[in-house]
């Protein structure tokens, strides 16, 4: 498979990489009081036990504790974090609003769930203003200590998020706009620091109403949002992140959306993003500062996201933004739900920001069809306002592009009934596409358990590591008898435990399933391709006799024997 290719590695390594970048970490544990007091009832009432809420004091505690038991942590300059003052705060909300968040902790629960349920996605407990005040007040501290220049760059681990705040009120889990606030700071409050251009990247998956409303008419501020919009249907929803809401007044342009049009996006895609909008826009702009509302929402196995940015994926992004405004770069933590996903993610990209090793590496995918029209229409929008969007962008680049397939879910099995017939001469086009690379798999002529089959099962994950659809005769709709397609990677993950049943009709047939925990290991070739469960072989017996498939004594022996085969 050919790869979306770039190599910008060094690109932005400090020219003495003997010097030391200072890179400042904020982080204060009073951040973790702010909870959901839901989450409490299964104590007081086990029957009312539900979801934990996903915006959860474990958050940043997952990221703080990584970054430690790594290493990184002791590599940074750390920071205790700090209050804001209701001055600063008044630069973007109102009064009324800082009266809501400042009384809440010292009200009722009762009242306190009243006012919660006034907003969407809020909830506030006894802790939540003194977090609302020291996620504000830290990402002014760091922004104030990088805009001066005594650290190079910075990221402040906080909670509540912020960039879902709206001048008057609370939303999606945030209560004050931090990164709004500490740009509106340095702007009108620190003029001695000379910082007059700010550009906000927000790659949140979700668009950043709250800053885009605060900027809309401010030709100081660029915002850069990327997020899912789904047609308007993805949170916070209606018309806000649509890529025609490009500021007004004096900031006309000064605003720009690159919305999605559905899930699945990947570092291919942001990256195409970053190439053909972001990095010239920001060029031609020149910040003196850059403030990223950091949410790692669109990560892999993010539970709200639906999106496949990886580590590396962000660790790219970062590193491009680099060699803009000498390195200043203060990131502020907004959405992101998988504890896991986000303290890798986190500390990938506090690796760039300390710049000790070059960020290498190649993508082995292509931006979706749908990215380079995303990307087309946002170029055609704000073409008047930067010239350098005006250019057509050459054919041979938009033409490297993935087959998009809607992902069915298997558990609504009806959905299928048509399926087969919905089969378009384009799709079949495209599926040759994606099963092309099982062409070169060698799966059957392993000479057993020696170093050669873990060579060859290593070589196998490699090639499985970049597909994203297959297709198999029976997945977990196993019951009917039709050719289905199986998905794997996104949001469920790769899938472990990879069993090859042969070939029907030249196609590889195979059943996977794992744990989203198990993926690194898996990709790494570290773990050894093993046979199903016991449990999971009798679910494939069973599917293929009530689907009357196979006899029960033909499912058996055919699943005994494909399980027994050496990979
Ligand atoms: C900061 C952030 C998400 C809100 C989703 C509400 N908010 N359904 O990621
Ligand atoms: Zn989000």
């Amino acid at each position: 498979m050919a790869s979306y290719g770039f190599n910008d590695q060094y690109s932005s390594m400090a020219s003495d990489s003997s010097e030391r970048r200072r890179v400042g970490l904020i982080y204060d544990e009073r951040m973790c009081l702010h909870s959901d007091p839901n989450d409490l009832l299964p104590l007081v009432k086990p029957d009312k036990a539900r979801e934990p809420h996903p915006e959860c004091p474990d958050r940043i505690r997952a990221i703080w504790n990584k970054l430690h038991s790594s290493g990184i942590a002791q590599r940074c300059v750390v920071m205790e974090g700090k209050e804001v003052e209701d001055k600063h705060i008044e630069l973007v909300h109102t009064k009324k609003h800082i009266n809501l968040i400042k009384n809440v902790s010292s009200t009722t629960n009762l009242r306190r769930e009243e006012l919660a349920n006034k907003y969407s996605s809020i909830y506030f407990n006894e802790g939540s203003t003194e977090a609302a005040y020291l996620a504000a007040g830290s990402v002014i501290e760091v922004a104030e200590k990088v805009a001066e220049g005594e650290l190079d760059s910075a990221f402040a681990i906080v909670r509540p998020p912020g960039h879902h705040a709206e001048e008057n009120q609370p939303m999606g889990f945030c209560l004050y706009n931090n990164v709004a606030i500490a740009t509106r700071y340095l702007l009108d409050n620190r003029p001695d620091l000379g910082i007059k251009k700010i550009l906000i990247v927000d790659w949140d998956v979700h668009h950043g109403n709250g800053t885009q409303k605060m900027f809309w008419k401010d030709p100081r501020v660029l915002f850069f949002s990327v997020h899912r919009y789904d047609s308007g249907t993805f949170y916070p929803g209606g018309d806000d992140g649509s890529h025609v809401m490009t500021g007004d007044g004096l900031g006309k342009g000064y605003n720009i959306n690159v919305p999605w049009e559905h899930d699945r996006c990947g570092d291919a895609d942001y990256l195409a993003v970053w190439d053909h909008l972001l990095i010239p826009v920001a060029k031609e702009f020149g910040p003196d500062i850059i403030l990223i509302s950091a949410g790692f929402d669109a990560a892999i196995g993010d539970p709200l996201g639906g999106c496949r940015v990886s580590p590396y994926g962000y660790a790219v992004m970062l590193n491009k933004l680099l060699v803009f405004a000498r390195g200043k770069i203060v990131m502020a933590l907004e959405g992101g739900y998988n504890l896991d996903s986000i303290a890798n993610s986190v500390q990938a990209c506090i690796e760039v920001l300390l710049q000790q090793k070059p960020v290498i590496g190649t993508l082995e995918a292509y931006p979706f069809e749908s990215t380079w029209r995303v990307i087309q229409a946002v170029r055609k929008e704000l073409s008047s306002f930067w010239k350098t969007l005006a250019e057509r962008l050459p054919e041979k680049v938009t033409s490297m592009r993935t087959p998009f397939i809607q992902v069915v879910s298997s558990d609504s099995e009806d959905e299928y009934d048509n399926f087969p017939n919905r089969v378009s001469q384009d799709l079949e086009k495209d599926i040759d596409n994606v099963i092309q690379p099982f062409s070169d798999l060698k799966v059957n002529d392993g000479p057993g358990i020696t170093s050669q089959a873990s060579i060859i099962s290593h070589t196998w994950r490699a090639e499985l590591s970049k597909i994203d659809i297959w297709y198999a005769a029976f997945g977990s709709n196993m019951k009917l008898s039709r050719f289905l397609c199986y998905i794997a990677g996104g949001q469920n993950g790769w899938y472990h435990n990879v069993l090859y049943l042969g070939k029907e009709n030249g196609i590889p047939i195979l059943t996977m399933t794992c744990q989203l925990s198990d993926v690194d290991y898996f990709k790494s070739g570290k773990a050894s391709m093993c046979k199903p469960s016991k449990e999971y072989a009798n679910t494939l017996i069973r599917g293929l006799v009530e689907g009357k498939q196979l006899t029960e004594e033909e499912a058996t022996s055919y699943i005994q024997q494909a399980t027994n085969r050496p990979l």
